[in-house]
């Protein structure tokens, strides 16, 4: 009869491409096309009508074993193809961990950061705290509480970036001082690292931006011996023990005396090189007893309470130290340089 012919066809058909099948996409595409709902042997199905009413039960029956038959075989085969498939997957994504790769760049600390963490290391082993404060600042605490009143050249905008008539960058960290005189009691002891800024051109020694660390003591009987004591000890502790201080007179509006302080030339040991300028000395820092004025502006007796301040800038410790004769190396952020400075 026809019908079983065309069923035994379908069947052989079916098993010898099931046999040559290799993905389970082909699979499913054989089992849509014979088995699925428009497939062959719904079609034979839908056929049996034609057929005289006795031979459609037996007819049928074969049909559906054949369904059955091939569903089975069909299933069979999708397990065996899904495991070597996972296998081969499994294979495509194995990482050879042996395999050599060039190594991470790693990062390092910028000249500025070693410095400045530096500076804070030896100070607070000498007891003092580390204050830090606002970048943006009023003028009061800038300029006023420091002795440097209206009119002040170093007010001039050709020096300082003002926001408004009243708020400023700070153009160092003399305000964060300020700000600690009139919130605490003697004794103080601070140290202030942090941004600056200066409305400079850039060239190789100038920066709008710059770093500075200004330390403040305030307390019963500060003397300038305690000033001298304290930057002299900071210069041992920073250079090595060969290397001692040089006070020069000097003037800022907010110390009174004031002095600039050199450190013995740790090139040659004061013997006189190019670095020192044959002088033995390197010019580091200013410093100076607080202005009784500036203290009594921030509310501390002056007739009970003496201090010292000083001020160190933070690039030309830094291009010291690492032999960098143009500033703008330090904020061009190029790694090639700033790797080798560690
Ligand atoms: C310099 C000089 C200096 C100060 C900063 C200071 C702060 C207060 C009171 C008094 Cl709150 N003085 N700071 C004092 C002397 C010098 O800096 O050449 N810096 C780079």
């Amino acid at each position: 009869m026809a019908m079983l012919e065309t069923l035994q066809t379908i069947k052989r058909q079916a098993e010898e491409q099931l046999a040559t099948l290799t993905s389970t996409a082909a699979l499913d595409a054989l089992r849509v096309r014979v088995l699925g709902k428009k497939g062959e042997l719904t079609a034979l199905l839908k056929g049996l009508g034609q057929l005289a009413p006795e031979e459609r039960p037996t007819v049928g029956a074969q049909i559906n074993e054949v369904h059955a038959w091939l569903n089975e075989r069909m299933d069979a085969h999708l397990a065996l193809l899904q495991a070597r498939e996972r296998e081969l997957a499994l294979q495509m994504e194995t990482i050879d961990v042996t395999e050599p790769r060039p190594m991470p760049k790693i990062g390092a600390a910028h000249p500025i950061t070693l410095v400045m963490h530096e500076l804070i290391e030896c100070f607070t082993g000498m007891g003092f705290e580390v204050m830090q404060g606002p970048e943006v600042e009023l003028d009061h605490y800038n300029f006023e509480l420091m002795n440097l009143p209206k009119n002040h050249p170093a007010r001039d905008a050709q020096d300082t970036f003002y926001m408004d008539d009243n708020i400023v960058l700070r153009t160092h960290t003399s305000p964060m001082q300020a700000r600690a005189m009139l919130t605490r009691k003697p004794p103080i002891r601070i140290i202030c690292p942090g941004r600056v800024y200066r409305a400079d051109e850039v060239d190789a020694t100038h920066s709008p931006v710059f770093h500075q660390m200004e330390g403040l003591v305030v307390d019963e009987h500060v003397t300038m011996a305690d000033l001298r004591g304290t930057l002299d000890a900071f210069a041992k502790k920073m250079y090595g023990e060969d290397v001692s201080t040089r006070f020069r007179p000097s003037f800022f509006p907010f110390t009174e005396p004031s002095a600039e302080v050199d450190l013995t030339c740790s090139s040659c040991h004061g013997k006189g090189c190019r670095i020192c300028k044959e002088t033995g000395w390197i010019e580091v820092l200013g410093s100076g007893m607080v202005n009784p004025k500036v203290l009594e502006m921030c509310g501390i007796d002056s007739t009970r309470y003496s201090g010292f301040a000083f001020g160190i800038g933070m690039e030309r410790l830094a291009m010291r130290r690492f032999g960098i004769r143009d500033m703008r190396l330090l904020y061009e952020g190029d790694a090639r340089l700033l790797g080798q400075l560690r």
